[in-house]
């Protein structure tokens, strides 16, 4: 009989620990800002390595229950969650993970400073990373549409730091007939003196057990199709927490995500409050999507790293072949891959997420607002995938431990999953960005960009990688342009493709802009990483019509 018992991973501080966060917060923020952040930083990651991680994983042993019925057979929906998820849900508002946005005491790195927080919490937050991405936009949402006394207080509650007066928010948009279409939403809104009633079905509500929503509805009368979508704020539960206007159909049993209450729900006659101009529902809600997609972005390169880091823990520590794991170079060389795709990943959202701060801080230039406009659908698609790609790398890479429930691996490839789904896939993205090229000049701002952020990074061991980007940079814009002159087909069949590109490319730009801020010594030692991020980056073209009909065929072939 065997005595050998494997080592399992140990995890670390994940500020202290991460091998370039703490370097890139340094060269991005101002020193007084920095130093500011720093100790709260390291605690925080200190705790989520620790307390918060053991919530979280207490959260998922727990899932959430519904008990449909009291014992005396009154209609309850009553959805029981963990002691443990509850405690997450006050850590976030004591930590201020949504208060830091609003409060703007760091000005227009206020928003930097609040996705660093949520990247080091979201692995172990069990998903309540979820409810925060909601509230987060409809806290937004709030802010430049709120008319009402309901917003207003609302927003109080969604962007308070004490956990008694903290909300959260759910987005009631996918109903049975589709989540990326949301024009057949059936839900209808009839007038009730000043405010609304809501009837209908919302068939994935996340953020279930959130005190307020906001859900998109059709009021009686008004036009079919997306155009016809008013937006609505509803408190779905009286003072004493009970459902009004509401019932529970049942919990979604997902691949994932399991500690998060999602839901199918009934609405019948829901109290409501208008939000934002009649018919333009979907695009006030959109302000709503584009945090949540960046908040998708860095809850997936916070999955990333702690599942590299789990690896990469192991890696030291599993003997195989007579030598570590990490000793062995095909090894190293798959998860260096995924390392580079987190580190671009990173690049591309932080920069986004800057580009919000400066401009909720009207700081930021009209340009910057295309280039975030342009880059947020691109930024999510590409992390997403990343997530996937790296959890099931990491998997693989613990072998039949990494397959095994108890090991608590799988759970990141389980988890991994829902993000190309959840806030808009990557096919939705992809078309969402070639909407942004058709009607707006994102790419020449993106373009201009790239090319003063190449002529300023004029160093000596950084050559190679400006000329490789000033190329793709300047062949892009024309193809771009051909792109958009082709059939609307065409360029649908070309745009996942082009957003993978882009990203890579403006990855690859922020990357060398880094590496030439840096040290000489810092710069030699991101060498290897910018030489691997810049292999990805590669000349684009359109698809063209032979690709589209061969992808047709390929999908009708019947040998049968
Ligand atoms: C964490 C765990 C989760 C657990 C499991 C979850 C499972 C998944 C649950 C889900 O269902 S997630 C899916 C959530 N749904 C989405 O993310 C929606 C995805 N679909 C889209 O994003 C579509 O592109 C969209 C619904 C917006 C398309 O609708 P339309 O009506 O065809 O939009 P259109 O005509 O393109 O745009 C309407 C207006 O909004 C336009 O403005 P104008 O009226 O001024 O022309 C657009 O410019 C504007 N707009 C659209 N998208 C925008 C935007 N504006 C800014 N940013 C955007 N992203």
């Amino acid at each position: 009989m065997s005595d050998f018992v494997q080592a399992p991973p140990r995890l670390r501080n994940g500020f202290t620990h991460n091998r370039w966060l703490h370097a890139w917060l340094r060269h991005k923020l101002p020193p007084a800002i920095f130093s500011a952040a720093r100790d709260d930083l390291a605690s925080f990651g200190e705790a989520c390595a620790r307390g918060y991680n053991d919530l979280a994983r207490q959260a998922e042993a727990q899932p959430p229950l519904l008990v449909s019925h009291d014992p005396w057979g009154r209609r309850v929906d009553d959805i029981r969650l963990s002691s443990a998820w509850k405690a997450l849900h006050d850590v976030s508002a004591r930590e201020g993970l949504i208060a830091i946005a609003y409060e703007h005491e760091a000005g227009e790195w206020s928003r930097l400073l609040q996705f660093a927080k949520l990247y080091l919490f979201h692995p172990s937050s069990a998903f309540v990373s979820c409810p925060l991405a909601m509230t987060d936009g409809a806290a937004k949402v709030l802010r430049d549409f709120g008319t009402e006394p309901e917003h207003h207080e609302a927003f109080a509650h969604l962007t308070s730091r004490d956990p008694q007066q903290f909300w959260t928010s759910g987005q009631w948009m996918t109903e049975s007939r589709g989540g990326s279409d949301v024009s057949a939403t059936a839900t209808c809104a009839r007038r009730e003196g000043a405010s609304w009633r809501l009837t209908g079905a919302k068939y994935f509500a996340s953020a279930t057990t959130a005190e307020i929503a906001l859900a998109l509805a059709r009021k009686d009368g008004a036009a079919q199709g997306s155009r016809g979508l008013t937006l609505f704020l509803a408190q779905p539960r009286d003072e004493h927490g009970a459902w009004r206007g509401v019932q529970v159909r049942r919990l979604k049993d997902k691949l994932g995500t399991r500690a998060l209450p999602t839901a199918e729900l009934d609405l019948d006659g829901l109290h409501a409050v208008q939000l934002g101009a009649d018919g333009a529902g979907v695009k006030t809600v959109s302000t709503m999507l584009n945090i949540t997609r960046l908040h998708n972005a860095i809850c997936s390169l916070g999955e990333i790293t702690r599942a590299l880091e789990e690896m990469r823990d192991y890696s030291a520590r599993r003997i195989a072949f007579g030598a570590p794991l990490d000793a062995h170079v095909l090894h190293v060389a798959a998860f260096a891959r995924e390392e580079v795709k987190l580190l671009a990943g990173f690049l591309l959202t932080m920069q986004l997420v800057h580009l919000l701060g400066r401009e909720e801080c009207s700081a930021g230039r009209p340009a910057e607002s295309n280039i975030l406009r342009l880059m947020t659908p691109v930024c999510k698609l590409f992390t997403a995938r990343a997530a996937v790609s790296a959890a099931s790398e990491v998997v693989e890479g613990f072998g039949g431990a990494g397959y095994v429930e108890d090991v608590g691996i799988a759970r990141h490839l389980r988890d991994a999953q829902v993000f190309p789904i959840w806030e808009g896939a990557t096919n939705v993205l992809s078309l969402d960005m070639l909407r942004v090229l058709q009607k707006s000049e994102a790419m020449s701002a993106l373009a201009s960009d790239a090319e003063h952020r190449l002529a300023s990074a004029q160093s000596e061991d950084l050559m190679l990688h400006v000329a490789k980007l000033q190329e793709f940079f300047a062949v892009l814009k024309w193809n771009v342009a051909t792109l958009l002159e082709a059939p609307e087909e065409e360029q649908a069949a070309s745009s996942r493709e082009l957003g993978f590109h882009l990203a890579w490319a403006y990855a690859g730009v922020l990357a060398v802009s880094w590496a030439h801020a840096e040290t000489p010594g810092n710069r030699a030692l991101l060498q290897p990483w910018l030489s691997a991020l810049l292999a990805q980056v590669h000349s684009w073209a359109p698809s063209g019509h032979g690709a589209i009909a061969r992808a047709r065929a390929i999908w009708n072939t019947d040998l049968s």
